[in-house]
Parts: C-alpha cells; sequence; structure tokens
C-alpha cells in the first residue's frame, strides 16, 4: 500500500478564486473509490448549481478584468512554463494520487501520462510565442487584419481514463489564449487535481483563472452546460454524453468541442513487419487498462498470418502482469469502477454467447483477486464485424481480432463502425499504405506506429468520435474569436445622407 493514501485529503470540496471553499454541510457527498480495493478514500463534496454560478462568476469577473485576459504572450508564455516545471517537480505526488483514483499502472502515468500534461503546457507556451494573425493588404486603400481575443469562459468537463492528460490539454488551450475556465473533472477521478490546483498560484497564474468544480455529470456538469455565462464547452467523454451537452450547449449557443468514443481499427498486413505490429497491438489495446478512446480495439489481421498473430498475441496477453497499480512492474490495473467491471463483464457474457465468437483469453475477473475491479485481459476472435463486440466501445482490456482477404475487405470493415476516431495500418508497401490513409474514415491515422500524438496537428473523430478538433490551430480556433478590422489608408468619398434637397 503507498504512502500517498495518508496524503489524501477526507473531503474534497471545489476550487474557486485561488482556495478550496469550504464545505456545504447540506451538499451531496460522494465516496472516491480506489479501484484497486473497492473501498472509499476521499469524499466529493458535490457542487450544485448555485456554486457552480459561483464558480462561473469568478471566471468571468477575472475574464473582464484583464488580469489575464489582457496579459502580455510573454507573461502567459513564462506563466505555462513554470507550471509544466511544476508539474514535472512534482510529478511523483501527482502520478501516485492519479494512480489512486484511476488504477492506471504507475509506470505508465510516470512514463506517460504525466509527462504528456507537463508537455501540454510547453506545447501552447510555445505555441502563443510564434503564431500570428493574416493581414488583407490586396486592396490598396485598405487595411484589413484580424485579431484573436479568447472567447470568455470556457467549460471543461474531463473524463475519467487519462485525467491530467486529457484535461490539462483543454485547459492549457484554454489559458494559453486568455480564458478563464470552469473546469470539472469526473467525479471518480478529482485526486490528481488536487496537487495541480495548488501549483497555479505558485506558476503566477492570477486567482480565479482557472476554478474547478466537482461533483457528478448529471447535477454539477449538468450545470456548467446550461449556464449562460459560459461560452464554450470543452469536453471528452463518452458519446451519449457528448450527445446531451451538445444538444444542451445548443440552447445556449455556446461553441462546443467534443472527443468522444472509439473502436479503432489496427490493419496489419501480412507484408507488415510482424514483431512490432505485435507489440504495438499490445499497446494499443492494454495500455491504460484498455480504457482508452484510441484503443486498437479491432484487430484486422490479413488471413495469411492470421494464426501466427494470434497465437503469438493470446502468448503474450496471457503473460500480462496483473496487480495493484502502484507496483512499478504492473501492466494491468483494475478497471475504474464497478460499472465498468460490469460492462466489460457484459460483453465477455455476450461473447459466450454467439456461435461466432471465440474467447482466446481471459473474459473475467482474474484469480486471486477478491478485491478491487481487476478484469483479465481478453482476447476474442469474431467471425463477422457485425458482432456486438466489433461494434460497441468496450473501453476496457478487451481486444476482438478479424481476419480479412484483401485489402478491400480490411478498408470495409475497418470503416463498418458508427466511431471514426483513429486506425492503426501496419505494412511496408507504401502503395498499400497510401491506399489505405485515403480508404479509412478516421480523424487520425497511425502507420507502423502504435501512439503518436503530434500536438501541432488535428486530434479529433470522424462520425460519433466526435466534433471538431483540438491541438495547435484548431485549439486557437476553439478558444478565440476571431475579430477583423479595416482601417482605410486614404480619405475616400463618403456619400452624404441627410444634407435635404
Ligand atoms: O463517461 P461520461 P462514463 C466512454 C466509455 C465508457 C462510457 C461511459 O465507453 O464506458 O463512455 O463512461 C461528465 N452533463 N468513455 O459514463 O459520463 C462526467 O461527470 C455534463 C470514453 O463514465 O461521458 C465526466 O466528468 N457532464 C471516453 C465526463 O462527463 C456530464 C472517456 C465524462 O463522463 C454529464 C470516458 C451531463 N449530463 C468514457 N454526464 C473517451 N472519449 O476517452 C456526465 N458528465
Amino acid at each position: 500500500m503507498s504512502d500517498v493514501f495518508s496524503k489524501i485529503p477526507k473531503e474534497i470540496t471545489s476550487f474557486i478564486n485561488g482556495r478550496w471553499i469550504d464545505a456545504n454541510p447540506e451538499a451531496t457527498r460522494l465516496p472516491v473509490i480506489s479501484p484497486a480495493t473497492g473501498e472509499a478514500i476521499s469524499i466529493l463534496v458535490e457542487a450544485d448549481e448555485n456554486e457552480v454560478a459561483l464558480a462561473v462568476q469568478c471566471a468571468k469577473e477575472t475574464f473582464k478584468s484583464g488580469v489575464w485576459s489582457k496579459a502580455s504572450v510573454d507573461n502567459r508564455k513564462a506563466v505555462l512554463l513554470k507550471l509544466r516545471d511544476l508539474i514535472l517537480k512534482n510529478k511523483d505526488i501527482i502520478a501516485k494520487m492519479e494512480v489512486s483514483n484511476t488504477g492506471i499502472p504507475i509506470a505508465q502515468a510516470y512514463g506517460r501520462q504525466i509527462p504528456r500534461s507537463a508537455l501540454n503546457f510547453e506545447f501552447f507556451a510555445e505555441f502563443i510565442s510564434q503564431s500570428s494573425n493574416p493581414v488583407y493588404d490586396q486592396n490598396p486603400n485598405y487595411m484589413t487584419y484580424v485579431r484573436r481575443e479568447p472567447v470568455g469562459v470556457a467549460g471543461i468537463i474531463a473524463p475519467w481514463n487519462a485525467p491530467m492528460a486529457l484535461a490539462s490539454m483543454k485547459l492549457a488551450g484554454a489559458i494559453a489564449f486568455g480564458n478563464s475556465c470552469v473546469f470539472k473533472p469526473s467525479e471518480l477521478t478529482p485526486l490528481g487535481f488536487i496537487c495541480f490546483m495548488e501549483l497555479l498560484s505558485e506558476a503566477g497564474l492570477p486567482d480565479g483563472v482557472i476554478n474547478m468544480v466537482n461533483g457528478s455529470g448529471l447535477v454539477t456538469g449538468a450545470a456548467i452546460t446550461a449556464n449562460e455565462d459560459v461560452d464554450v464547452i470543452a469536453f471528452t467523454g463518452g458519446t451519449e454524453t457528448g450527445r446531451i451537452i451538445s444538444a444542451k450547449a445548443g440552447n445556449t449557443l455556446k461553441r462546443t468541442v467534443t472527443e468522444l468514443g472509439g473502436k479503432s481499427a489496427n490493419i496489419i498486413f501480412a507484408d507488415a513487419d510482424f514483431d512490432r505490429a505485435l507489440d504495438s497491438a499490445l499497446v494499443a489495446i492494454f495500455s491504460n487498462n484498455g480504457q482508452q478512446c484510441l484503443a486498437g480495439s479491432r484487430i484486422l489481421v490479413e488471413k495469411r498470418i492470421e494464426d501466427k498473430f494470434i497465437k503469438a498475441f493470446v502468448a503474450r496477453t496471457k503473460n500480462l502482469k496483473i496487480g495493484d497499480p502502484m507496483n512499478m512492474s504492473v501492466e494491468i490495473g483494475p478497471l475504474i469502477s464497478k460499472a465498468q467491471f460490469d460492462k466489460v463483464l457484459r460483453f465477455s457474457s455476450l461473447a459466450k454467447l454467439h456461435d461466432g465468437i471465440e474467447i482466446l483469453a481471459g473474459g473475467k475477473a482474474p484469480a486471486g483477486f477478491d478485491k478491487g475491479y481487476y478484469f483479465e485481459p481478453t482476447v476474442v476472435r469474431a467471425d463477422d464485424n457485425k458482432r456486438v463486440v466489433c461494434q460497441e466501445e468496450i473501453f476496457g482490456p478487451f481486444a476482438t481480432i478479424l481476419s480479412f482477404d484483401s485489402e478491400a475487405e480490411a478498408y470495409e470493415i475497418a470503416n463498418d463502425s458508427k466511431f471514426g476516431l483513429v486506425a492503426y495500418v501496419w505494412s511496408t508497401d507504401i502503395r498499400k499504405i497510401m491506399r489505405a490513409q485515403a480508404e479509412i474514415r478516421a480523424g487520425v491515422i497511425w502507420v507502423n506506429t502504435p501512439l503518436t500524438r503530434e500536438l501541432r496537428a488535428p486530434f479529433g473523430g470522424f462520425k460519433h468520435s466526435g466534433v471538431g478538433r483540438d491541438g495547435g490551430e484548431w485549439s486557437r480556433n476553439l478558444f478565440t474569436e476571431e475579430k477583423t478590422v479595416s482601417i482605410p489608408l486614404t480619405d475616400f468619398p463618403i456619400a452624404k445622407l441627410g444634407m435635404g434637397g
């Protein structure tokens, strides 16, 4: 058991205007659960509509004061870089806090989640210092140029699967361009943000620029979406929630970006570098306990190498080390919650009922784990992409393998999905790769690589995987208003109205 548990506060309130607010005795209390034990490790004091309104008001006033929204780019850049440094300096405690309520293996928190959180701030610090705006001077009598101004108050609603890495991408983008924020972490995973919120003023960020409200989606999240003074919503989470949030945000004409679910195809052609494709297929589905929107959860293997691939993939899957996520050598920790465990188990039970589906590994809770939400890494072989395990986002360590004969068949299966977030392609034939990247309908195509997030490039989904993108220019589009200014360079004649006669 890690020493971090002694550092977790007994109650977590909201953080408004630079301080933790006092707990409202009337407020609903939600337990924060350790997925490794199923036990409550803290209590979340839920922010109701009034508390959310207070946070929004604070963000709005901070915005209007200009203390941050009109701060110089050099000032904002320095603060963002300081935040990066502070995240890295405190990575041990942030990682442990995050792992204690996500179940992400700590090696992955140290190796990926926390460095990525720091990088998000660094990236936007560099971006704002380099970006420029267009000037139109084709008409010799006018100078017309475009200004970018912050939108105002950003509502950021974050998920539980990679709390710090995903929320910080939106937070960094929002504040880099001068916005103020009201941010809601998932009610399941507030812990990583406790230390983070306390670093903000140390980094020089004025109080009230980032406010955090805690609570459930239906109460606290819905209050953010409905609030008239929230100008933009950045949401990452499930597709059904994205649908509700987009509809609600439309009532008050907020702009929204939604990054939702996926059922991404990982296409492995017979001419691929087999060992690299195998290693990557395991990373793409089993990192983060399989709980990631970009998981390569549908593995499409060319028939010629199907048997060889399945044998090797199943052997490696069975060899994955399951255990306490605080242990540095563990590769698979527990699922986030009882609800998520039940969901994954339900898909496993459905798979067992179908003749066309064969369970090759896992499919149940592992022996020897009587506490927590551990689930064995699971591999199923499906005869048809129409099967429910090929169509629905399971969001757990659950790989589905399908096979194909021809390139055309591979693309047809890949595109036969309501989702379109990412796709992976493994081949050494450049012409085939070029055909694949054109044929597959997904927002990101990773060729011969498991996960490569280029922050300068757009990230987001086709179809039900979301609307909008983030990444350099695209985050700027979301978090800024464009203002076109025209200035005449000569005294041109102006029609004289109201002169009589
Ligand atoms: O996520 P929710 P859930 C998928 C995954 C998972 C499924 C359900 O398949 O099994 O979604 O997960 C807030 N108004 N992903 O239900 O509800 C909520 O409090 C405003 C994919 O746990 O989408 C949390 O902060 N906010 C995914 C956030 O939305 C609301 C990551 C996300 O939770 C709200 C997570 C409402 N009405 C789940 N309802 C990805 N894209 O990576 C909920 N929330």
